[in-house]
């Protein structure tokens, strides 16, 4: 069979059934760059590219950069930067070939090339999907961590850095020196307040060398914040030749991804240049807030709270997990105690919001790993299950399906699943998690007790808050005596 490649796809045009690229890439410049680039952006931000171009043209071209590995780079330059997506629904796979990728970039190879990619004159977005970890910040309190082995190399290194923050700041440096308008700097990752949050650490960092670069920063770039959504696996096995006979052409790097959709951006570009994402259904807002609220509350809260129990239960995939009328009870009340807290977003109703998520973690064609969310949890809980905690904690409201999320993150980071099995603890605190065991012995009670005093995780006040501790405490008790399934089919307060 065929590799994917222009030349390629010219001479085997796969048929009617697999959307191709309508209009000129030969049109297309580098205008947009992407620090991170891995499936969920290509499944995502990349395709409402696509969408704009096909319906009117442009010169929206996207380079990404991969900040760590050359793999995509090895995968999707051979092809000319086309890939292959399949949306994958209950009633079956649609197949499409995209075009807007123009080249990869690898960071780790060529610092002072992706700089200067960055600074170049054309470039006029930024975009940013680094995962949590790779802001360097502190999970609970959203500061930079100036202790961060990769900014105190940035911070020595400044023009052969290695983080995103580290890049955007020497960019920025170099477009001021030059005299050139600064980019907008888009974030997409699930972080609350996602676009403020990292202007405040390319300030802060820039702050710790150059503070008049900082008060540039924060006076003229424009960070807008944006709620991405749309469920991205990692690649299995199989789908390499789901693609493959979708298309009639090998390709080493399709991603595979769910119908829905969604992305509520901030209206602040500078000069107001951007593509048209609205026409591809993006939503422009003045407050991106409440829709991150939802999403990262209700979408990823109860994805991080599945994914503990489905791993602890043995469940490999979300689907899986909500296929157990347990689980997907537990889901239910865990959405009862969120949807209180969240005033719902202009034209959302929650209780709507929450089916369709049910739906949606019951797409019987996609293979979403348990494993694969649980990883990262210290980078994750703050935002997605320990905001809603504080909130009713001050409320004077219950918390028990919170408290088993969180005594399920606790469990899980023991590594250790409920067949005895080993389970692989991915996460930026892992040693710290293991230090905290290891001091701790075997009283279940302190052990639960070490985990819930790190402070990154967990700030200053739940670590000494009688009523989560005790919750807590009583949801791990009853993870361990009667195990996943049990503690998340009862509802102790009934
Ligand atoms: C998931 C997210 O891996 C995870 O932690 O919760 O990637 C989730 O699939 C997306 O945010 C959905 O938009």
């Amino acid at each position: 069979m065929p590799r994917l490649s222009p030349q390629a796809l010219a001479a085997h045009p796969p048929g009617a059934h697999v959307a191709l690229p309508r209009y000129n890439r030969a049109r297309l410049s580098p205008a947009i760059v992407h620090l991170g680039l891995g499936a969920f952006f290509r499944a995502h931000v990349a395709l409402y590219t696509e969408d704009v171009l096909n319906a009117r043209g442009g010169d929206w071209g996207i380079v990404g950069v991969s900040l760590q590995r050359p793999d995509q780079r090895d995968r999707l330059v051979p092809q000319g930067g086309l890939y292959t997506t399949l949306e994958r629904g209950p009633g079956g796979d649609r197949a499409r070939i995209v075009g807007n990728l123009l080249d990869v970039r690898v960071a780790p190879e060529e610092p002072d090339g992706v700089l200067s990619l960055l600074a170049a004159p054309g470039t006029r977005i930024v975009s940013l999907t680094v995962t949590e970890k790779g802001y360097c910040h502190d999970p609970a309190t959203g500061s930079l961590r100036e202790d961060h082995p990769d900014i105190l190399h940035d911070l020595g290194a400044p023009d052969a850095p290695r983080t995103a923050v580290g890049f955007l700041t020497a960019a920025l440096r170099r477009r001021r020196e030059a005299g050139l308008r600064p980019f907008t700097v888009l974030c997409c990752d699930n972080l609350p307040r996602n676009g403020a949050l990292l202007r405040e650490l390319v300030r802060d960092f820039a702050a710790l060398s150059d503070p008049d670069l900082a008060g540039w920063i924060a006076e003229t770039v424009s960070f807008p914040s944006s709620m991405v959504d749309r469920i991205v696996p990692a690649l299995g096995e199989q789908d390499l030749a789901a693609a493959q006979a979708a298309t009639g052409l090998a390709d080493l790097a399709p991603v595979m991804h769910e119908p829905f959709r969604q992305w509520v951006i901030e209206d602040r570009f500078a000069g107001g240049d951007r593509p048209a994402w609205d026409l591809a259904g993006a939503v422009f807002t003045e407050d991106v807030g409440p829709f991150e609220h939802m999403k990262l509350r209700l979408l990823n809260g109860a994805h991080s709270a599945l994914a503990y129990l489905g791993c602890l239960a043995g469940h490999e995939t979300i689907v899986a997990a909500v296929g157990d009328p347990a689980l997907a009870a537990y889901a239910q009340r865990l959405w009862t105690e969120i949807r209180p807290m969240i005033p719902p977003p202009p034209g959302q109703d929650l209780a709507t919001y929450t089916d369709d998520l049910l739906a949606r973690f019951g797409n019987p064609a996609i293979h979403h790993r348990t494993s694969q969310i649980a990883a990262d949890g210290s980078q994750k809980l703050p935002q997605r299950l320990l905001s809603t905690v504080r909130e009713r904690l001050a409320a004077k409201l219950p918390i028990p399906a919170l408290a088993l999320a969180v005594a399920a993150w606790a469990r899980y980071v023991g590594g250790i699943d409920e067949a005895g099995r080993a389970l692989e603890v991915r996460d930026p605190m892992a040693p710290a998690f293991r230090a905290a065991l290891d001091a701790a012995g075997n009283d279940p009670d302190v052990r639960l007790s070490a985990l819930l005093g790190l402070r990154s995780i967990f700030g200053t006040d739940l670590p000494v808050h009688a009523e989560f501790r005790g919750a807590v405490a009583a949801a791990y008790k009853r993870l361990l005596t009667a195990g996943a399934r049990a503690a998340a089919a009862a509802d102790p307060l009934s």
